[in-house]
């Protein structure tokens, strides 16, 4: 079990590393080795995962400002456009309990910004009952992203993490149960459809997407876990179609690196990672509380 967290954080911070020189990219090229350092989506899980450690919880006040202030101390992670104007509104005084994303984006922010960040929320309620997970996700979500569908796409990848954890044979089937939006619904549906078959890369971006939308890249993310058969190859896959490829390399990694576990992740992605102790550490101290519950 200590191995599958470890894999998941790890797997974070692999995926988005592996991800960021193919970021934005439109070609179908592959990457496999890790050159770079992690962005925003690592740094964002490790706030989430430092907040739940210290708090043997979720508590969104301590949340908040942990993401205040990690991205206060490392402005240059690469994050994207809303989350670092909250955090300034904040600093100057703006509640964060407001939901500030609807004063930048109509309804909300649907960016992934909170599914890539999710993985230590599938953790910590890996064994709890599902109307927690989601309770816990949506706190986690409206500091920043309030727009019920960045909700959902981050609830997805959080019980795809719960899911992996426990070695859960009938995954997909358990998705498709728990999915509550139509757009993320009829994702799955595509998803069990190209599962059949083997399909061409620029089907599955035709099909699922490699946005920067909730919507269009958790489930591009979990599909790519599904589709190969080890972690190396899910996460060189999931970068490969290009696009937000750092944040469906990221979500990839969270999922696989559970399933598979720490040891799967080839030595030379981890002997390359930045901050890899302080990661494996906050993962463990993770298992330590949930084991204790
Ligand atoms: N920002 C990036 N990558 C850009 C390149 C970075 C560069 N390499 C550098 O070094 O600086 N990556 C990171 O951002 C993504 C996560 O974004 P997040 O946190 O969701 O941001 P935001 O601003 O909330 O939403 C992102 C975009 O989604 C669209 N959008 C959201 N809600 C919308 C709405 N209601 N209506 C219309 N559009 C909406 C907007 O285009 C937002 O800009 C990750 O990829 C992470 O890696
Ligand atoms: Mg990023
Ligand atoms: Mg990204």
């Amino acid at each position: 079990m200590i191995s599958r967290f470890k894999g998941s954080l790890l797997g974070v911070a692999a995926g988005d590393a592996l991800g960021v020189p193919r970021e934005g990219a439109v070609s179908l090229g592959e990457v496999r080795d890790i050159s770079s350092r992690y962005t925003d989506d690592t740094a964002m899980t490790i706030g989430l995962a430092e907040s739940l450690v210290e708090c043997r919880g979720l508590d969104e006040e301590h949340l908040a400002m942990r993401f205040m202030c990690n991205y206060e101390r490392e402005p240059w992670r690469g994050y994207g456009g809303g989350p670092p104007r909250i955090f300034h509104l904040m600093r100057n005084g703006a509640a964060w309990e407001e939901e500030l994303d609807k004063r930048l984006y109509p309804g909300g922010s649907f960016g992934n910004g909170s599914a890539m960040r999710v993985a230590p929320v599938g953790l910590f309620y890996y064994c709890a009952p599902v109307e927690e997970l989601r309770e816990a996700v949506r706190l986690s979500s409206c500091i920043t992203h309030s727009h019920p569908l960045a909700v959902e796409g981050a609830a997805l990848e959080a019980y795809a993490v719960a899911l992996a954890v426990n070695g859960e044979e009938k995954f997909l089937e358990k998705l498709e149960k728990f999915v509550g939006e139509d757009i993320f619904r009829s994702k799955i549906d595509k998803m069990k459809e190209l599962l059949k078959s083997r399909p061409g890369k620029q089907e599955v971006v035709r099909e699922l997407g490699h946005g920067i939308e909730a919507f269009n890249s958790v489930p591009t993310a979990i599909f790519s876990f599904l589709y190969c058969s080890s972690f190396e190859e899910a996460l060189i896959y999931a970068v490969s179609l290009g696009g937000d490829a750092d944040t469906i390399g990221a979500m990839c990694g969270a999922v696989a690196g559970a399933w598979w576990g720490e040891e799967s992740i080839p030595s030379r992605w981890k002997d390359n990672l930045e901050n890899r102790g302080y990661i494996e550490d906050l993962a463990g101290r993770l298992y330590q509380l949930v084991s204790r519950k």
